[in-house]
């Protein structure tokens, strides 16, 4: 066969598939206890006390701040967790998720 006619002019790159990031964030309230937040955010996205106190004291500040991003499953079930943690409680402590763009 004719090498120069059969030859693909265009090379095929394959673009690595990467799962869309999802965040998970927290959203400030007048209720919960700035410790009880801390303890939460350690307990579930593994933070030490600076990088807990860090997290909530931005929410407490500007109403809600970004704790991490993960695929959409785990965001989800950590964002659930950690506000059934609240609920247990009787606080109105809020996580919720969103894509990254
Ligand atoms: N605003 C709360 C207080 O003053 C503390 C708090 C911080 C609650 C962050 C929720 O996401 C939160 N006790």
């Amino acid at each position: 066969m004719n090498n120069i006619a059969t030859k693909p002019r265009t090379k095929v790159r394959l673009k690595t598939q990467r799962p869309k990031l999802h965040k998970v964030i927290l959203i400030n309230d007048d209720f919960t206890p700035r410790e009880f937040v801390v303890t939460v955010l350690k307990a579930e996205f593994r933070m030490n006390e600076d990088q807990a106190y860090n997290v909530m004291i931005t929410a407490h500040r500007r109403g809600a701040c970004v704790v991490a991003v993960f695929t959409k499953d785990v965001a989800e079930t950590k964002a659930t967790r950690g506000t059934e943690a609240g609920r247990r409680k009787g606080y109105p402590l809020l996580f919720t998720t969103e894509p990254e763009e």
